[in-house]
């Protein structure tokens, strides 16, 4: 007997299905102590695929720009990298990062904090592409394919996503082919993919093949049916976009192999982690060593880029205990993150604070 399909079900305890764990296998989380690097080693930086991660020739590789404009153009990987190049730090988060902190939590890929890294990405920016290309006065959108096909949602598709014609002309949106200095690797999307700073990790389109210029808003699962805030099955949710404000601990001590539960010695320590907000800046971080009822400030370090996280770090004199410790960033334009979870039915967006319990010997 094959067992029902769990996809679209939603769960109460915390058993995983075989599903969920097939997945968090394919795709990896980053290692929460890579948080103290500022550009998270490649390697380490985290992985959502959704179909296959297509093979890829880079030689005869071609992207098109296509629909309304005045000059269609097919370009190779050379023709794009004869172009002025340029390099950015772009923090990329998961949309679902957190899913699994809620009750009930959504069948899917099951993240906890770890959907999170930053990359220095080097690529050509996509402005001064669709301006040769002419987008038509007509023109609402711009529609990005991938390479890679599957079914979801019981949708044969090719991974696509779309930006209105204002978005995808902004400064940051560039066409990616090296990561960290070094050809993408094939999970990231060899040889050639979008990255678009300050929105959700979605909206960056791997094994991009095409760019498609439509007057009318794209209606692809990818865009009408996921990635929605949507607080129930008939509530169609306002669309997920740009990253909620948000900070990781790295955290301190030893770990328990298998439960990861931390040990701590007495004395200082220093506490530390990353904290973003999408486009917006990092107003502020804080540190609570008693569950989140006191809080002291953490000092801020400069990002690298507009796009990339903001390092913080804390002093904390470790008496013996058991204690509960927690990071919660503000950002520019006021927002704090929630100490509850913040659910909603696919579990996107859930940036509720991050609590690292520890004992101190
Ligand atoms: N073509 C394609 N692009 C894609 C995806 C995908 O499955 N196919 N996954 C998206 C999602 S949901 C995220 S979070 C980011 C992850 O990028 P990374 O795997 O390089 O970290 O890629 C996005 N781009
Ligand atoms: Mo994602």
């Amino acid at each position: 007997m094959t067992k029902p399909s769990m996809a679209g079900k939603h769960v109460e305890d915390g058993r995983y299905e075989q599903e969920e764990v097939q997945l968090a296998g394919r795709n990896r989380g980053t290692l929460l102590e890579s948080l103290a690097y500022p550009i998270t080693p490649t390697g380490m930086h985290y992985l959502l695929v959704h179909f296959d991660v297509p093979m890829a020739e880079p030689e005869t590789w071609q992207l098109a720009i296509t629909g309304l404009v005045s000059t269609p153009l097919t370009l190779s990987l050379d023709d794009l990298r004869q172009r002025p190049a340029v390099t950015t730090a772009v923090t990329l988060e998961c949309a679902g990062n957190g899913r699994s902190l809620l009750h009930p939590r959504y069948v899917t890929q099951p993240w906890f904090h770890e959907a999170v890294s930053t990359a220095r990405w080097t690529g050509i920016p996509l402005a001064p592409l669709l301006r040769e290309a002419g987008l038509d006065d007509t023109c609402a959108e711009l529609v990005f394919t991938g390479r890679d096909e599957g079914i979801q949602g019981g949708e044969v598709q090719f991974y696509q996503r779309s930006l209105s014609v204002a978005e995808a002309m902004d400064d940051g949106v560039l066409l990616a082919y090296e990561m960290n200095g070094e050809p993408l690797q094939p999970q990231h999307g060899f040889p050639l993919r979008l990255v678009v700073p300050g929105w959700y990790g979605m909206t960056s389109v791997k094994w991009l093949t095409k760019i498609e210029a439509v007057a009318e808003p794209f209606q692809g699962y990818q865009m009408v049916s996921s990635y929605r805030y949507s607080k129930g099955p008939d509530d169609p949710g306002e669309p997920v976009s740009h990253i909620r404000v948000r900070a990781l601990m790295v955290p301190p001590g030893i770990p328990d192999f298998f439960s990861r539960a931390r040990r701590l010695q007495p004395g200082l320590v220093t506490l530390q982690g990353r904290a973003w907000a999408g486009r917006v800046g990092i107003a502020r971080v804080e540190v609570s060593v008693d569950g989140g009822s006191t809080w002291r400030e953490a000092e801020l370090e400069a990002p690298e880029s507009p796009y990339s996280w903001t390092g913080w770090h804390c002093a904390w004199n470790a008496e013996p205990g058991t204690h509960t410790l927690c990071v919660r960033a503000t950002d520019c334009a006021g927002n704090q993150q929630p100490m509850e979870p913040f659910w909603t039915r696919q579990g996107m967006g859930n940036n509720m604070v991050h609590r690292v319990g520890v004992q101190v010997e």
